[in-house]
């Protein structure tokens, strides 16, 4: 009968394992928060009814802070948190650091959103992990002042990122300008970079569109075209690109060395003989010309 029983439990514990014995209790998580950023009009806003002011709390649509460093000085976002960013041009340099990670900054899209960081990277990360950055246009921004080699030098002039995971996303990056890596600058970082437009930027000693250093960066789906210097430029780590049109051309899966054909004046939309969407009244299409030849 003791041997009969100790079979049993051997059977129980084999079918259920240790940790089939033990309770679990689910670890509590935080809700995501949604978190609301406008400028001072209203005018073809998409996620706010009021202008934005630094006073409100930022977690309403109705309450809408006025800048994006105020929320993320405001407040310790986490995994999941989206600051939605309305219609409307953000002249400032936004800086991220540890204490926030996880988040989305959501602006109204390329063209709509637009963020001027005149005084440093339009966007600097530090010891970030897991930001995504979707929907702007970063421009003007003039790089944040990382050593390198002994020097202290500014590179990165839109987008800026040390020790950070981050996911950059349907963004034009244009006009902007520093010493080394005028559209973005990577530095042992894990950077994603998808359905981006990243073209006329500076950087006045070299690679005026994007240098990586020392991570692992992923290019998908991109075009690169008409930075100063390199277009892209790889500096130790990985770095993949496919499928992005990069003038000059770049060696990866479906790369292309083609003029897109920008329809010009600010305008990122590409011509085709099909014509293009004007970008200041969505649906309005206009004929090109000159036009691809696709067929
Ligand atoms: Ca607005
Ligand atoms: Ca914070």
């Amino acid at each position: 009968m003791k041997r009969a029983l100790h079979v049993v439990l051997v059977i129980i514990l084999a079918f259920c394992g240790a940790a089939g014995l033990m309770v679990i209790y689910p670890r509590p998580v935080a809700a995501a928060t949604s978190y609301y950023v406008n400028d001072n009009s209203i005018a073809g806003d998409v996620y706010c009814s009021a202008i934005g002011d630094n006073a409100n709390s930022g977690t309403s649509p109705s309450a809408p802070k006025l800048t994006i460093q105020a929320i993320i000085n405001g407040y310790t976002l986490g995994t999941g948190d989206v600051v939605y960013i309305d219609t409307g041009a953000y002249g400032e340099s936004i800086s991220i650091t540890t204490a926030d990670e996880g988040a989305t900054l959501q602006g109204a899209g390329p063209g709509k959103s637009t963020i001027n960081g005149t005084t440093s990277s339009c966007i600097y990360m530090n010891q970030v992990s897991g930001m995504t950055i979707t929907g702007f246009t970063i421009t003007c921004g003039v790089g944040y002042p990382f050593e390198v080699g002994g020097f202290v030098r500014n590179y990165g002039g839109g987008i800026g990122l040390r020790y950070s995971t981050s996911t950059i996303t349907n963004c034009i990056i244009s006009g902007n300008s520093t010493i080394f890596g005028g559209g973005i600058y990577s530095k042992s970082s894990t950077l994603t970079i998808t359905n981006c437009t990243v073209t006329g930027n500076t950087g006045t000693v070299n690679v005026g569109g994007i240098y990586t250093v020392d991570g692992t960066s992923t290019i998908t789906n991109c075009i690169i075209w008409g930075n100063s210097g390199s277009e892209v430029y790889n500096s130790g780590g990985t770095n993949t690109v496919t499928y992005c049109d990069v003038q000059g051309g770049y060696t990866g899966t479906g790369n292309i060395n083609q003029d897109p054909l920008f329809v010009g004046g600010g305008d990122y939309h590409l011509q085709s003989e099909a014509g293009h969407w004007t970008s200041t009244s969505l649906g309005d299409r206009h004929s090109d010309e000159p036009v691809y030849r696709c067929r």
